[in-house]
């Protein structure tokens, strides 16, 4: 059957980019024994996912004793396992967990991943700060330049947009020439996961922006990925936002909230991208 094409705004790019976010730092083993931590989980994750409908990961890593990490061996070997087992573009968190230094967050590029997230401000995290100050957020982007790694602009507010605008006007385009943003909603102290307050945060975009995806945290998960797809924007899913499929339903395994978020799209006729869509859309180096 046929389906009709909608236009994402700004990208030129038919269809729908699926982020899965299998990890995250804050969820412990312990209690989710589901989640993907060691590299033999995350491979099979990342292979399900892609067959599921997603193009790109983004991965926080952890130990052998299942904690978060920024060990240069471990984001190697995350990278290089999923470059040679999945065409996904690879993303690197730079945000890590709320107790990681800003050097060290500087070193994930070290892993030569396609993509980093760069998030745009500092925020309040529940009870804890996620700190991004502009000086590292400035040398994270003209490092990213360096090493050819293209950003993904994490957006937690509305003031995020504006230091954004800052970075693009200060250090100019980043490398490959496109600029994707994503909006992480519904973090306590961020903004809300609300269609109006995503609507807001899209309204402010500067006009370098080529696309943009959303995320919800928790119950904002789906009201979230509806509103991203019917005002033209991506998705981003995954257990690091959400842990719950459905009223009294646990996520037991990232691919269902992929397959979900690729039957939204496909609903909405713009079907999920695939690795290579992705791959243009976002300006990534191939890397052979
Ligand atoms: N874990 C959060 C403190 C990112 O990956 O860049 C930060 C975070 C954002 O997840
Ligand atoms: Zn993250």
């Amino acid at each position: 059957m046929m389906s009709a094409m909608v236009l994402t705004p700004g990208s030129g790019v038919t269809g729908t980019l699926i982020t899965v976010a299998p990890t995250g730092a804050e969820l412990a083993k312990a209690d989710f024994p589901q989640l993907p931590t060691t590299l033999e989980e995350l491979v099979e994750t990342a292979v399900a996912c892609e067959a599921a409908g997603a193009a790109m990961i983004h991965l926080h890593i952890r130990d052998g004793e299942h904690r978060p990490t920024l060990d240069h061996g471990h984001l190697k070997a995350a990278v290089d396992a999923l470059r040679e087992q999945t065409s996904l573009v690879i993303q690197l968190s730079t945000g890590g967990s709320v107790h990681d230094p800003l050097d060290q967050r500087l070193t994930v590029l070290d892993a030569e991943p396609d993509s980093c997230s760069l998030t745009c401000g500092t925020t309040n995290f529940g009870d804890d700060v996620f700190l991004n100050p502009y000086g590292f957020m400035s040398d994270l982007y003209v490092q990213a330049q360096e090493r050819e790694v293209v950003p993904e602009f994490e957006l937690f507010d509305l003031g995020h947009v504006a230091s954004l605008a800052r970075l693009i006007d200060t250090h100019g385009l980043p490398f490959g020439g496109k600029v994707h943003v994503d909006f992480v909603t519904g973090v306590p102290g961020g903004m809300p996961g609300t269609p109006a307050a995503l609507l807001a945060g899209v309204a402010m975009l500067p006009a370098e922006v080529t696309s943009w995806s959303a995320t919800g945290i928790g119950r904002s998960h789906l009201p979230v990925a509806a509103a991203s797809l019917a005002a033209g924007g991506h998705l981003r899913v995954g257990m690091e936002d959400n842990v719950v499929y459905a009223r009294g339903v646990p996520v037991e395994h990232n691919s269902q909230l992929v397959e979900r978020a690729a039957h939204l799209a496909e609903v909405m006729q713009r079907p999920a991208l695939s690795t290579a869509q992705a791959r243009t859309m976002l300006g990534v180096k191939d890397r052979g």
